[in-house]
């Protein structure tokens, strides 16, 4: 078990990806751990059951589960850039919201069986508050980036992506300028490193031990068509059967 938090992320979730920047800003050290959102670790689970990424675990065994709450626990260890003087609550409910429920809806009209360029429309409309904010400032505080830029850019970033074309010749300008200065950003850079899914070693559900398995030899051993059979948990075996194990 690492001595630091451990973060359960998904690469190209865009509110695990607001939470990695916050962590890599502050300069928090923790364990990532790659997730399969189709094949989510028991562990995550167990410490959310939610089921929901990003979810950071700390050393204490303290669960924080929401990315925005994440956010504010790293700045709260370290905000070199005090990104939290640049926080407005209201703008990122906005964004985490009604934005949200458009973007949806245009990027996966099928599964809503929703007409994507009302959502489109209605998306762009909710744009307009953040170029009525850029027009003093490259950033939606003024001249440096802070919390609301990290917390909402992701989103605006799967919007534009939807059709990068239609997004460049419609989208208010001071918002495409915005959102490609964030993205072309070394911190971004940082928080997108590609991480291999973590591997989760299997353990006995009962004991929360490493289960004894054993392969069988002929197919006539086999259970259920696997030719590995659960033996038990360590804990479970005289001493004798596990050798030199200490
Ligand atoms: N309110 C949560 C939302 C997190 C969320 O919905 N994450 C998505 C991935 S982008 C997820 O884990 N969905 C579960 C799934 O797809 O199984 C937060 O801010 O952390």
């Amino acid at each position: 078990m690492p001595d630091g938090p451990i973060l359960y992320s998904f690469r190209r979730c865009p509110y695990a990806m607001r939470a990695r920047m916050a962590l890599l800003v502050s300069g928090t050290a923790y364990a990532h751990r790659e997730v399969l959102l189709r094949k989510k670790p028991a562990a995550m689970l167990a410490a959310s059951p939610k089921g929901t990424v990003p979810v950071l675990v700390l050393a204490d065994g303290t669960v924080i589960d929401e990315s925005i709450d994440i956010m504010r626990w790293a700045l709260a260890q370290n905000d070199p850039e005090n990104w939290r003087g640049r926080a407005d609550a209201e703008l990122v409910a906005l964004f985490d919201g009604a934005f949200k429920h458009h973007l949806d809806r245009y990027k996966y009209a099928g599964r809503y069986d929703a007409d994507p360029l009302a959502h489109r429309a209605a998306g762009l409309a909710i744009l307009v508050e953040l170029d009525t904010r850029l027009a003093d400032g490259d950033y939606l505080g003024g001249v440096k980036p802070g919390f609301n830029d990290i917390a909402l850019f992701p989103f605006v970033r799967q919007f534009a992506g939807v059709d990068a074309a239609w997004f460049a010749a419609c989208a208010q300008q001071r918002v495409c300028e915005w959102l490609a200065i964030l993205t072309a950003s070394d911190l971004y850079e940082r928080a997108m490193v590609r991480i291999e899914p973590w591997a989760e070693e299997p353990t006995d559900r009962a004991s929360g031990e490493r289960p004894l398995m054993v392969a069988c030899k002929s197919k006539a051993d086999e259970v259920d068509g696997s030719r590995l059979r659960h033996l038990g948990s360590a804990s479970t075996w005289p001493r004798m059967f596990l050798g030199s194990r200490s």
